[in-house]
């Protein structure tokens, strides 16, 4: 049997599996290393004054990873620069923060080729090769340079962003033709293909039939192949002593109150001033219900060296402070707003003790929160979630309350919905998501994905 060689940016360590401990990508794919043998590759996130490719090895419970530090300049114009500041908003429609600057695209370009140059002896011929993420679109034509014939698939965790939007990118068409050197390419929703076919289509000269995408002698086979959670592990979770006494002291402290609760990376692309916005006018609009609710919204901070992810910060900060100072009185405030995280355990608690989540990503390749929240509820007496249209999730989740995240009407709409639903009406729809969030759990996502591509022809 194949061997399963996982690339990606960073590499989870392999903790044993508990979904206390890992992400639920993390526990798929090292449960897949151990199904394949085989090893994860990615950076170290460590920087060295000079790049030498030299590989740290570690072994843990049966996976192997293997990683490599990068130069202080790549992690400014791979990383920093064309990941996050050039791919990441393009790929969610912001168009209006992507910086295009040459020496990032250099950078990006510089830096795959040297994962592809400390990667290549590792792969042995009858490997699989998994390449994960917009961090690495040129790897799998970087391993064919270098004589790489194995079977290589990609997977993108972001949106594929419209023909026109992409075109803004001066280097578009060369990216994508770079693609072609995969077999096979797995997106979340049909949206993210179809907007991938067209730009190959339109674009490049290609074609399309039957799920296969070529291009020349080339040929790619494209699948939507959804991400989910570690479903049963994050209900058992949800039961954990950690998550009940979360779940307890966090009803106490809402004193009858109805809790709302969001949980993001503080990220542009998750709406979070637009949920505050829309939580602000259910707040006017509903003046006998506000000091029934409180809306707990935890956002870590991420990529906090990127000057968007600052302005972002501050943005929230002030919106918060503002709504807070117009709306709070001696024994209530309506938002609690944290910049810090927390273990799985905890979430799960706060997820359960929610009366709803509010899930409103302006744009979002999956979206596990929703997943999680859905997951960790009390089959007895589910909490509601509000979702965007906008976010993968809404494609499986269509009993969610879907909303536009850009409309504060919708969103105050879905509040005084969701506080008003029957019990009856909370546990259909929270059967119906939570049996697809377990019949499309993670490992069937990655099973999807590994049996597409063991079966596909080698290069
Ligand atoms: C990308 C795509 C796609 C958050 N706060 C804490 C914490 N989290 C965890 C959540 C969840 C994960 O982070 C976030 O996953 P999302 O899917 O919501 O979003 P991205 O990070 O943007 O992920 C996304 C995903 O890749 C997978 O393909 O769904 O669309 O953008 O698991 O629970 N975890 C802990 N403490 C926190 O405070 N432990």
């Amino acid at each position: 049997m194949s061997r399963l060689i996982v690339i990606s940016n960073r590499v989870a360590a392999a903790t044993g599996g508990a979904a206390g401990s890992q992400g639920g990508l993390a526990v798929a794919l090292t449960a897949a290393l151990r199904e394949y043998r085989g090893l994860w590759f990615g950076w170290s996130g460590e920087v060295t004054d000079e790049f030498t490719g030299q590989i740290t090895f570690h072994r843990e419970d049966g996976v192997t990873t293997a990683t490599v530090d990068l130069e202080e300049q790549d992690v400014e114009e791979y990383y920093n620069g064309y990941a996050n500041r050039t791919l990441w908003p393009l790929f969610h429609y912001r168009i209006d923060l992507a910086e295009y600057e040459r020496g990032f695209a250099g950078g990006y370009q510089r830096t795959n080729e040297r994962f592809a140059e400390t990667v290549t002896p590792l792969i042995e011929p009858d490997d699989a090769v998994w390449v994960q993420d917009y961090h690495m679109i040129p790897l799998g034509a970087e391993l064919r340079k270098r004589g790489c014939r194995n079977r290589i698939g990609f997977f993108l965790h972001t949106p594929w962003p419209p023909r026109r939007l992409l075109l803004t990118l001066p280097e578009a068409s060369d990216l994508v033709s770079t693609m072609f050197a995969y077999d096979v390419i797995g997106f979340h929703t049909n949206e993210w293909l179809q907007s991938f076919v067209e730009f190959v289509v339109m674009e490049c000269g290609g074609s399309f039939a039957d799920g296969v995408l070529r291009l020349g002698e080339r040929q790619i086979r494209l699948i939507v192949c959804p991400i989910g959670i570690d479903c049963e592990d994050f209900a058992a979770l949800a039961r954990s002593d950690e998550a009940r006494d979360t779940c307890t002291q966090m009803r106490e402290s809402a004193n009858g109150r109805a809790m709302m609760v969001g949980v993001d990376r503080l990220d542009y692309s998750k709406g979070l001033e637009e949920r505050f916005l829309g939580y602000e006018r259910f707040l006017i609009e509903n003046p006998e219900e506000r000091k029934e609710v409180f809306l707990l919204q935890i956002a870590p901070p991420s990529r906090g060296t990127v000057e968007s992810y600052q302005r972002i910060r501050s943005a929230l900060e002030g919106l918060s402070g503002r709504i807070n100072g117009a709306h709070a009185d001696l024994d209530w405030v309506p938002i609690r707003y944290v910049n810090q995280g927390y273990s799985r355990g905890v979430l799960a608690g706060v997820y359960r003790a929610a009366r709803m989540a509010l899930v409103t990503p302006l744009r979002d390749g999956m979206n596990l929160v929703a997943k999680e929240f859905v997951a960790a509820q009390d089959p007895e007496d589910p909490g509601v979630l509000i979702l965007s249209r906008f976010a993968g999730a809404a494609v499986q989740l269509t009993d969610a309350l879907l909303v536009n995240p850009y409309s504060a009407e919708e969103l105050s709409d879905a509040i005084r919905t969701a506080l008003a639903m029957s019990r009856e009406e909370r546990i259909r729809r929270w059967r119906t998501m939570f049996d697809n969030i377990q019949r499309e759990d993670v490992m069937w996502w990655r099973q999807r994905f590994t049996d597409t591509l063991l079966s596909s022809v080698p290069t």
